[in-house]
């Protein structure tokens, strides 16, 4: 037996009121669908946040429809930075969970979003971005996504397609990273099934690469399947979800219907922070952030309460984050604000202080101090930190796994 979402993610324990979709206008949610109901109809949930429209909208396929059995089982989103994970999450889940941004490594920590499809439950684990870590939080982000790709029943393997070819190559060929990372996915024994998903395939011009790309990956694994997806695009994740929830375990729904995530409003208070500063500064400075939270209070009535701390790790940067007069504080403390009222559903009030907390992310003590603890362990020798091989291509081998191919290629964005 696996370990559960729950589990993964006990470093912050919620109540069992935090634990519940916290949204405007909350309804009682349907209970799970007894089994031989339509499961279309079950499957619907009413979206507390509205997902940003996409660019174009293109047909959106209907919500995945899982049959037979109640299922239930952990998904690791596993993949590179930058490749689309969170985004994926948050289709997925219909509404801006995880925060996202074009800065890879946006996501520190692992994030459970809860989803129903029919007779499955997905207890979907986004996480941070596989990479050659540089200070200690790399090494601990990296510990929490190889943890997650351990204890789950399925991996969800996201990559983007690439724009060209990788070095001297002209021909469009699976990134070097993902060679290793599939490489240690592939050593693991008793692994989980391996799900790929081409991801951003919207920005590919010239879509006869495609095939020749999905060939070349399904010779390095035997995957359950492939899926080239925009995970921009309206519905296009339900593909995804209609070839891993077959996939999992058979066994009782973990969640109710309406629930969302195990993570508490403070801790998104402080993503929502974090994702304010990923779009108000440039460079160094949101990766040499960290936002904790001093105060949460939630009286029975009037407005929250948060206080919170932006460490930075130099001078220079405490500069650039507050701004002249002020006001690049004052319109991350307000975006933020807004954002966490809009998931709460009643007043915030939300204050900012910025401190310097030198050389944080190579402190051990420090990293605990924020939460981002190493305690994620689990078996070193999964999903080895991603130094970046040769670009040899793995030639023997046919290509396995069922391959599903995007409906609506010929639509740009
Ligand atoms: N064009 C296009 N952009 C996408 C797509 N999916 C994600 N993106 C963009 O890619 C960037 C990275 O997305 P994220 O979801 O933050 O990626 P991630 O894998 O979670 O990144 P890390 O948290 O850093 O590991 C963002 O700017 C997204 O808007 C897609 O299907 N098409
Ligand atoms: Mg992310």
């Amino acid at each position: 037996m696996r370990a559960t979402a729950r589990a993964v993610n006990e470093r912050a324990k919620p109540s069992a009121t935090q634990n519940r979709r916290p949204a405007k206008g909350q309804k009682a949610a349907p209970k799970a669908p007894p089994q031989g109901k339509n499961p279309k109809e079950a499957s619907r949930k009413p979206a507390a946040h509205s997902p940003a429209p996409p660019a174009k909208k293109a047909a959106a396929p209907k919500p995945a429809v899982i049959e037979g059995p109640l299922r239930s089982g952990t998904v690791a989103l596993i993949g590179r930075p930058n490749v689309g994970k969170s985004t994926l999450l948050n289709a997925a889940l219909g509404q801006p969970l995880a925060i996202v941004s074009p800065t890879p490594q946006t996501t520190r920590d692992t994030l459970l979003g809860v989803l129903h499809r029919g007779s499955a439950e997905f207890r979907l684990l986004d996480t941070p971005g596989l990479h050659k870590p540089k200070t200690e939080l790399g090494r601990v982000m990296n510990a929490y996504a190889r943890e997650a790709a351990r204890a789950a029943d399925v991996v969800l393997f996201i990559t983007d397609v690439p724009q060209r070819g990788h070095g001297d190559h002209h021909v469009i060929a699976p990134h070097p990273g993902d060679l290793t990372l599939l490489q240690s996915l592939k050593d693991a024994e008793g692994a989980a099934p391996v799900v790929l998903v081409l991801n951003k395939v919207d920005i590919v011009r010239d879509k006869s690469v495609l095939l020749p790309l999905i060939e070349a990956f399904s010779k390095i694994l035997p995957f359950a399947a492939i899926v080239p997806i925009s995970a921009k695009r309206e519905g296009e994740v339900e593909r995804v979800l209609a070839e891993v929830g077959p996939l999992l375990p058979e066994g009782k729904w973990q969640h109710d219907e309406d629930d969302l995530t195990d993570r508490p409003t403070r801790y998104f208070a402080s993503e929502y922070v974090r994702e304010q500063i990923l779009r108000a500064t440039r460079l160094e400075v949101p990766h040499a952030t960290a936002v904790t939270v001093d105060k949460f209070s939630e009286p029975e009535r009037g407005a929250l309460e948060i206080d919170i701390t932006i460490h930075v790790e130099r001078p220079g940067q405490k500069k650039i984050l507050v701004g002249k007069g002020g006001a690049t504080l004052k319109q991350i403390g307000m975006q933020a604000r807004l954002r966490v009222e809009e998931m709460v559903g009643r007043k915030v009030i939300l204050r900012t202080w910025v401190r310097v907390t030198e050389a944080w992310r190579q402190s051990r003590e420090r990293l605990s101090e924020m939460g981002y603890e190493k305690d994620a362990g689990g078996d070193q020798t999964l999903l080895i930190e991603a130094d970046l091989p040769d670009l040899s291509l793995p030639t023997d081998g046919e290509p396995t796994g069922p391959v599903v191919i995007a409906g609506d290629e010929d639509q740009e964005q």
